[in-house]
Protein backbone atom coordinates (compact mmCIF):
# COMPACT_ATOMS: atom_id res chain seq x y z
CA UNK A 1 0.00 0.00 0.00
CA UNK A 2 1.63 3.53 -0.97
CA UNK A 3 1.98 5.70 2.18
CA UNK A 4 -0.29 8.95 2.11
CA UNK A 5 2.06 11.78 1.05
CA UNK A 6 1.96 15.56 2.62
CA UNK A 7 4.44 18.36 0.71
CA UNK A 8 5.00 21.12 2.11
CA UNK A 9 5.62 23.84 -0.30
CA UNK A 10 5.90 27.73 -0.41
CA UNK A 11 4.14 28.42 -4.18
CA UNK A 12 7.44 30.24 -5.75
CA UNK A 13 9.73 27.52 -4.87
CA UNK A 14 11.43 25.91 -7.77
CA UNK A 15 13.06 22.84 -5.18
CA UNK A 16 9.02 22.20 -4.32
CA UNK A 17 8.09 22.24 -7.75
CA UNK A 18 11.04 19.06 -8.48
CA UNK A 19 8.85 17.05 -6.17
CA UNK A 20 5.57 18.15 -8.04
CA UNK A 21 6.70 17.27 -11.76
CA UNK A 22 6.97 13.78 -10.73
CA UNK A 23 4.50 13.59 -8.54
CA UNK A 24 2.22 14.85 -11.24
CA UNK A 25 4.05 13.10 -13.88
CA UNK A 26 3.77 8.97 -12.19
CA UNK A 27 0.19 10.47 -11.15
CA UNK A 28 1.06 9.72 -7.61
CA UNK A 29 -1.74 11.14 -4.89
CA UNK A 30 -0.49 13.78 -2.63
CA UNK A 31 -1.68 16.81 -0.32
CA UNK A 32 -0.10 19.98 -0.75
CA UNK A 33 0.41 22.78 2.40
CA UNK A 34 1.98 25.95 1.61
CA UNK A 35 3.25 27.94 3.94
CA UNK A 36 4.64 31.62 3.92
CA UNK A 37 8.77 31.22 4.19
CA UNK A 38 8.57 34.63 5.11
CA UNK A 39 7.00 33.72 8.23
CA UNK A 40 7.15 30.18 8.90
CA UNK A 41 4.64 28.50 11.29
CA UNK A 42 5.82 26.42 14.50
CA UNK A 43 4.64 23.24 12.88
CA UNK A 44 6.97 23.38 10.30
CA UNK A 45 10.27 24.86 12.08
CA UNK A 46 9.70 21.68 14.30
CA UNK A 47 9.93 19.06 11.30
CA UNK A 48 12.58 20.95 9.00
CA UNK A 49 15.91 20.43 9.82
CA UNK A 50 17.28 23.22 7.28
CA UNK A 51 13.88 25.43 7.84
CA UNK A 52 13.51 24.98 3.87
CA UNK A 53 11.08 23.17 1.91
CA UNK A 54 10.36 20.82 0.09
CA UNK A 55 9.77 18.69 3.09
CA UNK A 56 7.56 15.43 2.14
CA UNK A 57 5.47 14.11 5.28
CA UNK A 58 5.44 10.29 4.60
CA UNK A 59 2.41 8.99 6.76
CA UNK A 60 2.12 4.79 7.08
CA UNK A 61 0.92 2.67 9.68
CA UNK A 62 3.96 2.58 11.48
CA UNK A 63 3.84 6.64 11.97
CA UNK A 64 4.65 9.79 9.97
CA UNK A 65 8.40 10.42 8.54
CA UNK A 66 9.74 13.69 7.45
CA UNK A 67 11.68 13.66 4.22
CA UNK A 68 13.62 16.69 2.71
CA UNK A 69 16.04 17.39 0.05
CA UNK A 70 14.06 18.34 -3.05
CA UNK A 71 16.80 15.60 -5.14
CA UNK A 72 16.04 13.13 -2.53
CA UNK A 73 12.20 13.54 -2.47
CA UNK A 74 12.11 12.86 -6.13
CA UNK A 75 13.99 9.76 -6.11
CA UNK A 76 11.96 8.59 -3.15
CA UNK A 77 8.56 9.68 -5.02
CA UNK A 78 10.10 7.55 -8.29
CA UNK A 79 10.99 4.77 -6.71
CA UNK A 80 7.67 3.92 -4.50
CA UNK A 81 6.00 4.26 -8.02
CA UNK A 82 8.07 2.31 -10.42
CA UNK A 83 8.65 2.45 -12.79
CA UNK A 84 11.76 4.18 -12.15
CA UNK A 85 12.59 7.59 -14.17
CA UNK A 86 15.72 7.34 -13.80
CA UNK A 87 17.89 5.78 -16.37
CA UNK A 88 18.85 1.85 -16.07
CA UNK A 89 22.40 2.13 -16.65
CA UNK A 90 24.44 3.42 -13.40
CA UNK A 91 27.01 4.84 -14.95
CA UNK A 92 24.25 7.31 -16.83
CA UNK A 93 22.00 7.51 -13.37
CA UNK A 94 25.32 8.30 -11.17
CA UNK A 95 26.32 11.56 -14.05
CA UNK A 96 22.40 12.36 -14.50
CA UNK A 97 22.67 12.74 -10.44
CA UNK A 98 25.62 14.76 -10.80
CA UNK A 99 23.88 17.24 -12.80
CA UNK A 100 20.52 17.71 -10.85
CA UNK A 101 22.85 18.88 -8.26
CA UNK A 102 24.38 21.36 -10.75
CA UNK A 103 20.78 22.22 -11.13
CA UNK A 104 20.60 23.29 -7.60
CA UNK A 105 23.92 25.31 -8.26
CA UNK A 106 21.78 27.36 -11.58
CA UNK A 107 19.06 27.71 -9.43
CA UNK A 108 20.87 29.27 -6.62
CA UNK A 109 23.08 31.68 -9.17
CA UNK A 110 19.86 32.97 -10.48
CA UNK A 111 18.76 34.23 -6.67
CA UNK A 112 22.01 35.87 -6.47
CA UNK A 113 21.59 37.73 -9.64
CA UNK A 114 17.89 38.82 -9.23
CA UNK A 115 18.23 39.83 -5.97
CA UNK A 116 22.32 41.59 -5.91
CA UNK A 117 21.51 45.31 -5.81
CA UNK A 118 24.00 46.99 -7.72
CA UNK A 119 24.49 46.51 -11.38
CA UNK A 120 27.56 45.40 -11.44
CA UNK A 121 26.98 42.23 -8.89
CA UNK A 122 24.01 41.54 -11.04
CA UNK A 123 26.18 41.53 -14.03
CA UNK A 124 28.90 38.92 -12.59
CA UNK A 125 26.25 36.61 -11.87
CA UNK A 126 24.59 36.70 -14.90
CA UNK A 127 28.18 35.56 -16.39
CA UNK A 128 28.44 32.56 -14.09
CA UNK A 129 24.74 31.55 -14.90
CA UNK A 130 25.91 32.07 -19.20
CA UNK A 131 28.95 30.07 -17.69
CA UNK A 132 27.08 27.24 -15.83
CA UNK A 133 24.53 27.32 -18.50
CA UNK A 134 27.24 26.39 -21.58
CA UNK A 135 28.32 23.41 -19.32
CA UNK A 136 25.12 22.13 -19.27
CA UNK A 137 24.59 22.81 -23.10
CA UNK A 138 27.46 20.65 -23.45
CA UNK A 139 26.21 17.73 -21.38
CA UNK A 140 23.11 17.48 -22.88
CA UNK A 141 22.14 14.89 -25.41
CA UNK A 142 20.54 17.58 -28.35
CA UNK A 143 17.21 15.31 -28.16
CA UNK A 144 14.08 16.18 -26.72
CA UNK A 145 15.50 15.38 -23.07
CA UNK A 146 18.60 15.38 -21.38
CA UNK A 147 19.48 11.76 -21.73
CA UNK A 148 18.14 11.74 -25.37
CA UNK A 149 14.33 10.08 -26.24
CA UNK A 150 13.37 9.35 -22.87
CA UNK A 151 11.65 11.53 -19.84
CA UNK A 152 13.89 11.08 -17.06
CA UNK A 153 13.77 12.22 -13.41
CA UNK A 154 17.06 14.76 -14.43
CA UNK A 155 13.87 16.53 -17.16
CA UNK A 156 11.38 16.64 -13.91
CA UNK A 157 14.82 18.62 -12.34
CA UNK A 158 15.49 20.76 -14.66
CA UNK A 159 12.07 21.89 -15.47
CA UNK A 160 11.48 24.37 -12.69
CA UNK A 161 14.76 26.47 -13.66
CA UNK A 162 13.71 26.68 -17.12
CA UNK A 163 10.45 28.07 -16.45
CA UNK A 164 12.27 30.70 -14.25
CA UNK A 165 14.63 31.49 -17.57
CA UNK A 166 11.17 31.62 -19.40
CA UNK A 167 9.99 34.10 -16.83
CA UNK A 168 12.51 36.29 -17.22
CA UNK A 169 12.07 36.23 -20.77
CA UNK A 170 8.82 36.69 -20.31
CA UNK A 171 8.97 39.80 -18.00
CA UNK A 172 12.51 41.13 -19.25
CA UNK A 173 12.74 40.55 -22.96
CA UNK A 174 16.58 38.65 -21.83
CA UNK A 175 16.78 35.56 -23.08
CA UNK A 176 19.66 33.63 -21.25
CA UNK A 177 19.18 30.36 -23.36
CA UNK A 178 20.38 32.64 -26.71
CA UNK A 179 23.70 30.70 -26.80
CA UNK A 180 22.78 27.25 -25.43
CA UNK A 181 19.87 25.81 -28.51
CA UNK A 182 19.86 22.63 -26.99
CA UNK A 183 18.50 23.78 -23.77
CA UNK A 184 16.15 25.94 -25.94
CA UNK A 185 14.92 23.07 -27.22
CA UNK A 186 14.48 21.11 -24.01
CA UNK A 187 12.92 24.44 -22.49
CA UNK A 188 10.22 24.30 -24.78
CA UNK A 189 9.17 20.22 -25.25
CA UNK A 190 9.72 20.37 -21.05
CA UNK A 191 7.37 23.73 -20.59
CA UNK A 192 4.93 22.22 -22.89
CA UNK A 193 4.12 19.43 -21.14
CA UNK A 194 1.04 18.82 -18.91
CA UNK A 195 3.18 17.55 -15.85
CA UNK A 196 4.98 20.40 -15.86
CA UNK A 197 2.69 23.44 -16.44
CA UNK A 198 0.35 21.70 -13.49
CA UNK A 199 3.08 21.63 -11.16
CA UNK A 200 2.64 24.86 -10.20
CA UNK A 201 -0.18 27.66 -8.82
CA UNK A 202 -2.10 29.44 -11.46
CA UNK A 203 -0.55 32.97 -12.66
CA UNK A 204 2.91 31.91 -11.02
CA UNK A 205 4.58 34.35 -13.63
CA UNK A 206 2.70 37.08 -11.64
CA UNK A 207 4.02 35.98 -8.65
CA UNK A 208 7.14 35.41 -9.78
CA UNK A 209 7.29 39.40 -11.14
CA UNK A 210 6.09 40.40 -7.61
CA UNK A 211 8.59 38.45 -6.15
CA UNK A 212 11.43 40.26 -8.18
CA UNK A 213 10.04 44.36 -7.30
CA UNK A 214 10.05 42.85 -3.78
CA UNK A 215 13.66 41.82 -4.14
CA UNK A 216 14.32 44.94 -5.00
CA UNK A 217 17.34 44.10 -6.97
CA UNK A 218 18.94 46.03 -9.51
CA UNK A 219 17.20 43.42 -11.67
CA UNK A 220 14.18 44.66 -10.77
CA UNK A 221 14.89 47.41 -13.42
CA UNK A 222 14.91 45.24 -16.13
CA UNK A 223 10.71 44.69 -15.65
CA UNK A 224 9.47 45.85 -18.96
CA UNK A 225 5.72 44.85 -19.84
CA UNK A 226 4.34 44.60 -16.38
CA UNK A 227 3.50 47.60 -13.33
N1 LIG B 1 18.83 22.07 -1.31
C1 LIG B 1 17.45 22.32 -1.03
C2 LIG B 1 17.15 23.77 -1.33
C3 LIG B 1 15.73 24.15 -0.94
C4 LIG B 1 15.55 25.66 -0.82
O1 LIG B 1 16.50 26.45 -1.02
N2 LIG B 1 14.33 26.09 -0.50
C5 LIG B 1 14.10 27.51 -0.28
C6 LIG B 1 12.83 27.98 -0.97
S1 LIG B 1 12.93 27.89 -2.70
C7 LIG B 1 13.87 27.71 1.21
O2 LIG B 1 13.17 26.94 1.85
N3 LIG B 1 14.42 28.80 1.77
C8 LIG B 1 14.21 29.17 3.13
C9 LIG B 1 15.50 29.25 3.87
O3 LIG B 1 16.55 28.84 3.35
O4 LIG B 1 15.45 29.71 5.01
C10 LIG B 1 16.57 21.36 -1.87
O5 LIG B 1 17.00 20.97 -2.95
O6 LIG B 1 15.47 20.99 -1.40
Amino acid sequence: MQPKLELISFKLCPFVQRAVVVLKHKHVDFDITYIDLANPPEWFKAISPLGQVPVLKVMTPDGTEVLFESSVIQEYVDEISPPSLHPADPLIKAKNRAWISFGGEILGALHGMISAKEEAVCNDKREAILQKLARLEAAHSGGDYFNGADFNLIDAAYAPMLMRLDFIKQLTGEDLLVNTPKLAHWSNVLLAMPSVQDSVVEGLVNLYAMMLKKLDGHFACKLTNRD
